[in-house]
């Protein structure tokens, strides 16, 4: 079992090919800017500021690493639609693509978040529909689930399903909720 208490930032990288050397299995977040991958890597690992959030968007600019108990690396990715850092997207998933697809390939996972509150953008259908084409291991996360009801997940897990997603990638979280955090803590410890 993962002591995710036990976590520590190891380096930030401006691509793939920069991660830190000799490691441990990667699970990459990735999502729009803003939507809480920062905040979700400090709930899961119960520290307030390990990862740099912020209220205004396209704060993350490079790829952080976070080795969690030295079992696993969780990689902060910049968020997209917000392009004024410069960070190329397509290049970081082409990278993905070509080191998921290698022999050795450190990427286990990557996790999609989305915001309970609002619908899909063009480039969360686009990764989403990569990851399940590609056949690559994801969750998708959706954040801030303290703000909706019912109804509104019911009707987001039927978009999801209609886009050939199978509803056991999907978990509803929210950092002010801390239970809702362990079905994440599960996977990744899987
Ligand atoms: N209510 C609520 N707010 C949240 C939740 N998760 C994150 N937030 C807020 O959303 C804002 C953005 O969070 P970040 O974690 O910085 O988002 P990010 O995805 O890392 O953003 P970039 O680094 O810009 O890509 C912050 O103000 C957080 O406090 C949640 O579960 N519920
Ligand atoms: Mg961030």
């Amino acid at each position: 079992m993962i002591n995710f208490s036990n976590s520590s930032f190891v380096k930030s990288a401006p691509n793939l090919a920069n991660a830190p050397q000799g490691g441990f299995p990667e699970v990459l977040l990735v999502g729009r800017s803003n939507v809480g991958k920062s905040s979700l890597i400090n709930a899961l690992c119960n520290k307030k500021a390990l990862a740099f959030t912020s209220s205004k968007p396209g704060h993350t600019r490079l790829l952080n690493y976070y080795n969690v108990d030295d079992k696993l690396y969780l990689v902060d990715a910049p968020g997209y639609g917000f392009a004024k850092g410069g960070f190329d997207l397509d290049k970081l998933f082409g990278e993905m693509m070509e080191d998921y697809f290698s022999k050795a390939s450190r990427i286990k996972r990557v996790l999609v978040l989305l915001d309970s509150r609002r619908e899909l953008n063009e480039d969360d259908v686009d990764i989403i529909n990569f990851l399940v084409e590609k056949n690559i291991n994801y969750t998708l996360i959706f954040t801030k689930v303290d703000k909706v009801n019912q109804s509104e997940k019911y009707r987001l897990i039927k978009s999801l399903k209609e886009m050939g997603v199978d509803e056991k990638e999907i978990i509803f979280t929210s950092i002010l909720k801390p239970r809702t955090l362990e079905p994440v803590r599960s996977v990744l410890n899987k």
